[in-house]
């Protein structure tokens, strides 16, 4: 079993990418701009379930996705793993799945699976391709979980008394749509079998990075831990369902530990290069390359992983100011 890990023990780096159809927003609803990460506006947009498919994926065509490029500029910038938003929040999957019409392939104009050229460029250039999949939330496929109940904080909506005083009484839902399941039917009916679709179609999976547990129960959790079995090697993190579903590592967040902080556990930094994980236009507050790689030699020294986060546009290019970093850590690296 510590054989299991060794890869990642020496990995030290890694590439996180948040992609979905909230990249076409880019971090702008209605004229406005909704505050926090970009992945999250559905959220905090508390924009309903029927205009998100609409004005995210109905327009979702990233035509200069490019899996080859995105890996060799992982490749080249020293990262060892790939970890990919297979599903996050908003529920899009950017697989085909037959749990679910809200996908890739059935919700975009795109129509293609997102994930299988990645895996076969991973392949290519071995690196190792790991899945986030978020287990708990899911603000679309009926029956999902939020677990932000408010939205006072959120843009100014004229709506928001409204909104919050339904959002209580209806455990952080917004939509009536996300409501017509139970949370026991959404883990059976699209959490199982896609996790299943992820562990059986993608070749090999060298992580599955679970996120926000949510109102999980015990059940749901050995049910989705239970389909790990199909990738005997895999390694998970500690967000299935806190705290007897440990997993293997530990997920510090947009933070490095202290020194021996974690004695004896394997961790992984993740991190984003300026405020958002998912793409958004506004968003210029960018790390400089100096403080990026202080980090990586930071975590490194301590014996951590650096889950470097990206958020691809709509178009399936990198930001600008995240292929320069990249370029820069890779630099570095060479001549260290
Ligand atoms: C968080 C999520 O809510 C964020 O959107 C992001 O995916 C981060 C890595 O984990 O808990």
């Amino acid at each position: 079993d510590n054989n299991r890990m060794l890869w990642w023990r020496e990995a030290r780096f890694g590439m996180f990418i948040h992609w979905g159809v909230y990249a076409q927003l880019a971090g702008v609803y209605d004229g406005h701009e909704i505050n926090k990460a970009g992945e999250w506006i559905m959220n905090r947009g508390k924009i309903p379930v029927a205009a998100y498919k609409q004005q995210a994926a109905a327009h979702f065509n990233p035509v200069k996705y490019n899996p080859d490029e995105w890996v060799r500029m992982a490749k080249d910038a020293g990262m060892k793993y790939i970890v990919i938003t297979a599903k996050h929040h908003d529920g899009f999957a950017l697989f085909h799945s037959n749990a679910s019409k809200w996908n890739i392939v059935d919700a975009t104009p795109y129509g293609k699976d997102l994930l299988l050229p990645l895996a076969a460029a991973c392949r290519k250039y071995h690196i190792k391709l790991g899945f986030y999949y978020s287990q708990a939330q899911d603000w679309t496929n009926p029956g999902g979980a939020v677990n932000r109940k408010v939205t006072s904080e959120g843009w100014p909506n004229p709506d928001s008394a409204k909104i919050d005083a339904y959002t209580k009484d209806h455990d952080g839902h917004w939509d009536p749509a996300q409501e017509t399941a139970t949370f026991a039917q959404y883990i059976d009916k699209v959490a199982v079998p896609q996790v299943k679709e992820l562990l059986s179609n993608y070749g090999d999976v060298a992580v599955l990075w679970w996120d926000t547990p949510t109102n999980m129960t015990d059940d749901a959790a050995q049910k989705l831990q239970a389909l790990l079995k199909l990738q005997p090697n895999i390694i998970t993190n500690d967000r299935l369902k806190r705290p007897n579903f440990p997993g293997d590592t530990k997920t510090p967040e947009q933070k490095i530990p202290k020194k021996g902080e974690m004695d004896g556990a394997d961790w992984e930094t993740c991190m984003t290069m300026n405020g958002t994980w998912g793409y958004k236009s506004t968003d210029h507050k960018w790390k400089s390359d100096t403080t990026l790689i202080r980090n990586l030699i930071d975590i490194a020294s301590k014996g951590g992983n650096y889950l470097l986060n990206v958020g691809p546009k709509a178009d399936g290019t990198f930001p600008e100011e995240s292929i320069r970093s990249l370029k820069a850590i890779g630099n570095w690296m060479k001549i260290n």
